[in-house]
């Protein structure tokens, strides 16, 4: 008897030592264990793709250390057809571009500012354990270049964005982007994957003006946007720039929210998310038809298409979407199933 309470004292003791959070998606890591891991093989070199596209997934290599370079810009861009506005960005788009790392991983993160910018920027990353999320440690005048190594401890999907003062302009103008921090062994495998982020815009003159227009404080205070989009512009992910599928595909979007006010609630016309990781983070839920994603948060959303047709990305705060700009499509193509879905007369 004594021995059996022995064994059972040692094997309590053994699920202790072990004790780990083991999430949904089969993630293994723990902040601890993401600390002691070792980084080997080559240093990479991340990837600058434009959204919304984003780099390769990472599968299963062991943690490593990567570079990854961002330059703060200050350029003039469509905001609508027809209407200009002064961006501040990270790699000349909005938003910036998508940083795809796994846990373990030692990143240097290098902050240039453009030389012919006018204003300080930085960066914070919601991913980054430290202070300021790295804000401090990157400010960076114009034409200078600021450096900072983090590891990578927590996975999941996380904002990054410029922090300098005043910090709501920066955000406003379009300071922001997702880094993706893969958990052990990488996502499961999808078929295609996109990066969304939605973002307001403060202009002077209304909705749709033409020209160049100037940022507008009092609307920011007052929440009230004259633009809400997707990367950056009215309707952007329209027409040409649409996002593609093909029946029986399986779909994953990164969906970020800049703010840099409002919540956002993402919904596809037509679909179904199979899967939707909650906040960026490890929890999923399941039969998703609209998602909350915070002013500086995000979420994973993953679903597969069974029937061709034109799917309408939205928030769901709809005059936003057909009014402001936060509309998309995802084009999808390939045999109609008329078991899902038929008109019958
Ligand atoms: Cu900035």
């Amino acid at each position: 008897m004594k021995r059996i309470i022995t064994s059972f004292a040692l094997a309590l003791l053994t699920l202790q030592a072990c004790k780990q959070t083991t999430s949904d998606n089969g993630a293994k890591t723990t902040e601890n264990s993401a600390m002691d891991m070792k980084v080997s093989g080559e240093t990479e070199v991340q990837k600058k793709l434009d959204p919304p596209l984003v780099p390769a997934a990472i599968g299963n290599r062991a943690a490593k250390k990567v570079v990854v370079h961002l330059e703060a810009t200050e350029e003039e861009g469509e905001l609508a057809d027809g209407v200009t506005y002064k961006f501040w960005t990270f790699n000349s788009t909005v938003p910036g571009t998508f940083i795809r790392i796994r846990v373990g991983d030692e990143v240097e993160l290098h902050l240039k500012n453009a030389s012919n910018s006018v204003m300080p920027h930085n960066i914070d990353l919601h991913a980054v354990n430290g202070p300021g999320g790295g804000a401090e440690a990157t400010n960076v005048a114009p034409g200078k270049e600021a450096i900072f190594n983090f590891k990578a401890l927590n996975p999941g999907l996380y904002v990054y964005h410029c922090a300098a003062a005043p910090v709501p302009l920066h955000i406003a103008n379009g300071m922001y982007g997702l880094i993706l921090v893969e958990p052990e062994g990488g996502l499961p495998k999808v078929d295609r994957e996109y990066y969304i982020m939605q973002g307001e815009f403060y202009t002077k003159g209304k909705t749709d003006e033409k020209g160049l227009q100037e940022f507008d404080q009092d609307k920011g205070v007052d929440e009230r946007p004259t633009y809400v989009v997707f990367n950056g512009k009215k309707n952007k992910l329209m027409g040409a720039d649409a996002l593609e599928a093909k029946v029986g595909e399986t779909v994953r979007f990164f969906v970020g929210n800049g703010g840099p006010n409002l919540v956002s609630s993402f919904h596809v016309i037509g679909e179904i998310f199979d899967r939707v990781y909650v906040e960026g983070g490890d929890m999923i839920n399941k039969n998703v038809q609209t998602t909350v994603i915070p002013a500086g948060g995000a979420a994973m959303v993953e679903f597969k298409v069974e029937e061709p047709g034109n799917y309408i990305l939205v928030d769901h705060s709809i005059f936003r979407a057909f009014n402001k700009g936060a509309i998309g499509m995802l084009k999808v193509t390939g045999e109609k199933n008329p078991k899902i879905f038929h008109k019958v007369q």
